[in-house]
Parts: C-alpha cells; structure tokens; sequence
C-alpha cells in the first residue's frame, strides 16, 4: 500500500503502478471472458479510473487490463491491491486467483508460488451497477468511477510472513501502548522478532510461531509526545519476524465520547470541517498525490479540525497526510440511503461486513480516524433496518472498541437505531430542501431538543450534513437559491449557531468541501445542475466560491 512511509525494508515489493495494457469489452460477461483471445490494443494509467479518461468517459461496462510481471526469485507471491472499482476478477499466468467487490478498500490476493521469469497479470474490471457489486447503487448521489483506482503491488513472501500489524493506545500518560502482530507460517518454527520504534529497539526475542498466528505485547515510551490535533506527534514501528518485516506508524492518543462532547486525550473539542468525496473530473476516485495536498492545503486554510470521509473509506495517503496534519477524521463504509429491504437481505449484509473488515484493516492505526461510521442516510428509522445496524455498528465495536462509532441519520426524528452510536450524527437541510435560511438555527435547535426529550444527551450530537447549492460563477442581486451569496448566507448562520452553542453540538461537517460529479440516475441529475452535486464550498477543479471565504473566516475565528 503506498504510505508516507517504506512499509517494508526486507520484504521483496514491487509497485505494479505505471501504464498498463488496456481493452474495454462493453457489456462481455466476465464468465465467458476467454482472456487468452483478448486483444489488448489500448493503455491504460495504474492507478486510475478508464471512465473519467477521454477515450472512455462515462462508459460502463467490463474491462480488461493486462500487465507483464518480472518476477525476480521464485517463492509464494500476493499481490495487493488499494482499490478496485468496483468488482474485479484477477488472472495470474491465466489462472483466475480471485474475485473482489465494492471499490475503496485494500485487498489482496495470494497467487501461491511462482516461478522466476515473467508472469501476466490479467485484471478484469466491471463498473457496471449490479449484482456483482451490492454495495453500489445507481440512485446514489455520486458517480462511481471505474477502474484500478488506487495503488498495487506484488509482494514476495518468506516461510513465515507478517500479516498485519495493530497499535492500540493503552495509556497516554505513561506512553503505553499494545502491538499486536497478527502472522502466517507455513509450519511451526523458531523465529525472532524485533521491535524498534523511532530506531529505539523495545523488544528483541525469539519466539515460538504456533498455530495462534498472533504475538501481543505492550510497551511504554516514557515522556513521548502524544498525538493531538494541534500537535500531531507521530512514532515508527519497525517490527521484524524472521525474514519478514512490516513498519506501521502511530500517534499516541485515546477518542471519548461522553457527557455530550467527543474529546481527543481528554480535551474536548469542537469539530469544524466538511464531508470530502475522492472525485475529480479527470481522475474520477483516484487521487494524485497533488491532488491530495490541495485539498489538505485547503482544509488547513480554511481552519478545520475535522473531515467526514463521506460516504466510503478514503485514500490511505489521504489518511497518512491527515496523521501528520492534525486533522480527525471520520471513516465510514459505503452506502447512500440503501432501501430497507436490501438491508433485510443476508447477502447484502455480509458484503458491507466484508467491507468494513477491510476499511478497519486498512486504517485502525491511524490516529486522525477519530470514529467509525456505517451507512449513511440508511433507513435507520425503519425497524426491519434495526439488525443490519446492530450487526454492523457491533461489528465495528469488535474489531475496535477504542473508537466511538456512528451513522449519519436522514431522519433523527424517526430513528430508532441512535442507541447503537456512540455519537449522533444528524444530516439536516433546513434553507435548502425545507424553509429559509431562518430556518437553519430553528431546525438545529428542533434536533437538540428532541434528542434532550429522548434522553441522549450524554450522546455528542455533530450536525454530519448541511448547506446549500451554489452554481460556481452564479451570483445575482436577488441572492437566491444555487447563487454563491445564498450559499454563503446559509453556511454563514449554521457556523454560527454551532459555535454559539458548543455545548450541544460537539461538531459540524458541512456538506461539502468541493463539487463533484453525480450519478445519471435521472431523479437525481433533475436536481443537479451541471451533473454535479455543487454544494461545495470549492467547484469540482477546486476553485473557491464566495463561501470559502465565509467559512474560513468563521472557522479560523472559532
Ligand atoms: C444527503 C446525502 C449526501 C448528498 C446530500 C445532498 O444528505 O447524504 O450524499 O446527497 O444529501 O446534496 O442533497
């Protein structure tokens, strides 16, 4: 995975990234695909999406890449992949060796041993909506890009290989804090295990690899710098077993969710910032790092504490930079408003289970992931919904209880699920879908006290969605609805209604920081000028409107 940091100093990697060969079958059916008579007359960017490319734009369909490997020794191999939009198929040396749904998470998938030589990587790539990836739906308010959208690689295993690495904060005082090394041998042996952290060796052993695949320790770092988001101290493990090696890096710190406000190391904080889509009009989800950077550049401009990686789990570099940037983050899996009886249906359940196993996989270590979220806008006030949120908020809760966990509701009045979260979110647009702007202090307060009635107080509440359409460029004397001064208006009175009340709203993630691209679902594209969700505070090329401005001056005043 590419992180800001060399994973792996022992182990033999290789970065699959570059130009691949490229064919786009149309409408094939991936079983009948005979991909030895494919003819791969295209190229194709790795990472990157095919439909956001000028050749390709807006197509769907099932598509072919073709990559040849030098394989340098031979040994067991994985390759491993960030991204996939959104379900793939993967050929080594003609060999299907797996399948994967639903794009934004990282997998992998092991190809067993291989000789030295040359080995063909074929990838088939489907961006179509349907059965082979539940997770997206074409109603969705985004469009989903297709392609090898994020990094991969081929890694060469050893006898006996580090799977993952897990860092827990136990303490922040004393500089406490867990590892867990979780491990795969081929049989039983005696290896040893080396831990550095900041080139400082903490433990150097042998140990017994048994049929457990897991060695947990603790450890101290006396008088190290926790992780705040004012000062986001960061610290390297370097973990070495056998042959193998994995480093991880970490921030020490512990998220609470009590008394109605989330606090980070004890300190309460207000959280101040934006919903954030991974969608450019030329790179759909994949994210260059520049890319990156401006958005980073501009969340700190604008004087945010806070991002809501709305509605899927966000590059990991993307992760990385909020880890040395200070900036939380609120990591959700997939979903926009699934009808309740999807989320009746086992198989469909079991996908997003899947899915989230991944985004938790992929991110517990980093400290900016300050809470855990599930389906956004999903039918939580229907009660045959009620399992599917018990099912996946427990979920969440077992893989990792040091982090609250939540769900942005559609419908706060109704729901019946709020006492699964940790934290009530609640998405709400009064001055756009309902009423004036006016109306925007009357509705927050109307939440705030309908949550005191139901007793969730103790509940932090953050206002997860609000805001208002602004074509970028429309401006008119009247101020009206879609023109960049009403925009601005409203964001102005919602910012100022959460600070002026922070004992109640223990957060705020406008909707949102920069317009992207929607679906061609026609309901939607009816109410979406230019194809684009436009209520962002920067357009799609990441252009300030008038609002940038409004925001940032309130935010860097708060
Ligand atoms: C919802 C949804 C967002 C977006 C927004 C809007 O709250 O969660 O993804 O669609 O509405 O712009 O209407």
């Amino acid at each position: 995975m590419a992180r800001r940091f060399t994973v792996h100093e022992r182990r033999a990697v290789r970065d699959l990234s570059g130009v691949w060969e490229f064919a786009f079958l149309g409408d094939a059916d991936p079983d009948a695909v005979d991909i030895g008579r494919i003819g791969f007359d295209e190229r194709m960017a790795v990472p990157g999406c095919f439909d956001a490319m000028p050749d390709h734009a807006g197509e769907r369909g099932l598509a072919a890449y073709r990559l040849r490997v030098p394989v340098e020794r031979e040994g067991r191999h994985r390759l491993a992949f960030d991204g996939v939009h959104h379900w793939c198929r993967i050929f080594w040396d003609g060999r299907p060796v797996r399948d994967h749904a639903g794009g934004f998470t990282a997998f992998t998938a092991d190809v067993g041993r291989a000789e030295a030589g040359t080995a063909e990587l074929v990838v088939l790539v489907d961006n179509r909506i349907g059965p082979r990836s539940p997770l997206h739906m074409e109603h969705f308010d985004w469009y989903h890009f297709g392609g090898i959208a994020r990094g991969a690689e081929l890694h060469r295993l050893p006898d006996a290989w580090i799977e993952a690495l897990r860092v827990t904060t136990e303490d922040v005082g004393r500089g406490r804090f867990s590892l867990r090394v979780d491990y795969r041998s081929d049989g039983e042996a005696a290896v040893p295990l080396v831990v550095e952290c900041d080139g400082r060796v903490l433990a150097e052993e042998t140990v017994a690899l048994d049929g457990s695949g897991r060695i947990e320790r603790v450890f101290t770092l006396p008088g190290a710098e926790p992780w705040t988001p004012a000062n986001p101290a960061l610290h390297t493990l370097a973990v070495r077993l056998g042959e193998d090696d994995m480093r991880e890096r970490f921030g020490l710190r512990q998220v609470s969710a009590e008394g109605g406000r989330i606090a980070v190391n004890g300190e309460p904080l207000t959280l101040l910032g934006f919903n954030r889509h991974e969608s450019h009009p030329q790179f759909g989800h994949s994210q260059p790092l520049p890319l990156l950077l401006a958005d980073l550049q501009q969340i700190r401009d604008l004087g945010c504490n806070f991002i809501r990686g709305s509605h899927y789990p966000q590059d990991p570099m993307f992760l990385d930079l909020c880890d040395e940037l200070g900036v939380c983050v609120w990591s959700e899996t997939i979903g926009w408003q699934y009808p309740v009886a999807l989320m009746r249906e086992e198989a469909f359940v079991e996908a997003q289970a899947q899915h989230l196993d991944e985004m938790v996989a992929a991110a517990a270590n980093h400290p900016s992931i300050i809470m855990w979220g599930v389906l956004n806008e999903c039918p939580s006030y229907e009660a045959e919904a009620r399992p599917a949120y018990e099912r996946l908020l427990g979920r969440l809760k077992e893989l990792d209880p040091s982090r609250p966990v939540t769900y942005a509701t559609l419908n706060v009045y109704d729901d019946r699920c709020l006492d699964l979260a940790d934290v009530v979110s609640v998405n709400t647009y009064p001055g756009w879908y309902f009423g004036g702007v006016d109306e925007v202090p009357k509705e927050l307060d109307r939440i705030a006290a309908h949550l005191e009635r139901e007793g969730l107080t103790d509940k932090p509440l953050i206002v997860s969605e609000i805001g208002a359409g602004a074509v970028p460029g429309w401006r008119d004397a009247h101020g009206g609805m879609w023109t960049e001064e009403y925009q601005s208006e409203l964001l102005a009175a919602a910012i100022g209604h959460v600070l002026g009340d922070r004992d109640r709203f223990a957060g705020l993630a406008i909707w949102l920081l920069g317009d992207f691209r929607t679906t061609e679902h026609k309901e939607m594209l009816l109410k979406r000028p230019r194809s684009a969700n436009d209520k962002g505070v920067v357009d799609e090329y990441r252009r300030p409107k008038q609002a940038y401005r409004t925001v940032r001056e309130l935010f860097r005043g708060a």
